[in-house]
Formats: C-alpha cells, structure tokens, sequence
C-alpha cells in the first residue's frame, strides 16, 4: 500500500478534557484511516497516479483522488497543529507575524474563530501564509491552501465527527476548546519552511 496513517503524534487521551479519547479513536482510525484506505485504492487502479506523494496528489489530482488526497493531508497536518498542554499565546517568529499581519494575536484569535465557527457544512479553518502576509481563510470538504498557492500554517478541522462525540452540535464550544491546544512549534516550523 503506497499510503500508510501516519500514527497520532500523541496518545488518544492526551487532549482531553478539550478533545476526548473517544473522539480521536473515531477520528483518527475510523475517518482519517479511511481517506487512506479509499486513496489507496484510488491509486492502485490508476498507472498516471502511481509513485506520486501526497503533497502532489494534493496539488495536482481532481474530483475524488483530490478529495481522499486532501482529507489524509488535511488531517495530518490538524493532528500537528495540535499539542497536549498547548494554547496560550503565540511565540517566537508566528507571534511577531501574527501581529504584523493582524494587528494582534486577539483579532487573529477574534478572525480565525469566526472563520471556522461560521463556515457552513463541513470544511476547514486555516492560518496560512500567503506572499509575506498571513491570512485565515477556510476550505470546504476536503480543501487544501495548497491548491491556491498559500502555505498552511496550522488547521482546526470543523467537519461534525470533529466534535460531535464531545461538544453535539455545538462547534463554537470545540473552537474555544482548540485554542488550548494550539501547537505553536509546529506554526513556526512551517513558517520557517
Ligand atoms: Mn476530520
């Protein structure tokens, strides 16, 4: 199989009580292990596909081989935007960005939460860098900044098996929750790709 899950970078129950236990076991090997799967299969009956990494399905597949493509990138990258006992405000290079580009680690805070609070259906929140400016922007279904040429800085994923198990219906809860999770090494490690 040319596209294996990549392990969470945490045990299932070091988020909690932001994100339990339960949900990243469903989260991880249920849905995220199934975007592999289907990838998988996707790529083993296309000879084009074959021996491309991730990063340029991403970038250059369509419709459904885009789709799986993107989910197992997309959420890759959500389990390292994310740290136990993380949160807190910003340091190093993302922090003086940050502030350059917003004004303020609050109104990025106050822009990034209403993006993901606010996207209608399923998608993604993001924090990118675009030209040497950073942007929040989301994504619906599987997207990806990559395809617009905007670098991925960190994710928080809004689809409903995110925070259906902890929070129901209720996103804003599992935004405000995310904030105490935020891994900002891994925003500087992409900063500085
Ligand atoms: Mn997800």
């Amino acid at each position: 199989m040319p596209f294996q899950l990549p392990p969470l970078p945490y045990p299932h129950d070091a988020l909690a009580p932001h994100i339990s236990a339960e949900t990243l076991q469903f989260h991880h090997e249920k849905h995220h292990a199934a975007y592999i799967k289907k990838l998988n299969e996707l790529v083993g009956d296309d000879a084009a596909l074959a021996g491309k990494g991730l990063d340029d399905l991403v970038r250059q597949a369509r419709g459904t081989v885009f789709d799986q493509a993107a989910q197992a990138w997309n959420h890759d990258f959500y389990w390292r935007s994310m740290r136990p006992h993380g949160g807190g405000a910003p340091m190093g290079a993302i922090a003086a960005a940050i502030d350059r580009s917003f004004g303020s680690f609050a109104a990025f805070q106050e822009r990034f939460t209403a993006a993901a609070a606010g996207h209608f259906g399923s998608g993604w929140a993001w924090l990118v860098q675009d030209g040497d400016r950073l942007q929040v922007v989301d994504t619906h279904d599987a997207g990806n900044p990559l395809t617009r040429g905007q670098k991925p800085i960190l994710t928080c994923d809004v689809w409903e098996h995110a925070y259906y198990i902890d929070y129901r219906h209720e996103r804003p809860k599992y935004i405000e929750a995310w904030w105490n999770l935020v891994n900002w090494e891994h925003a500087n490690t992409q900063l500085s790709r």
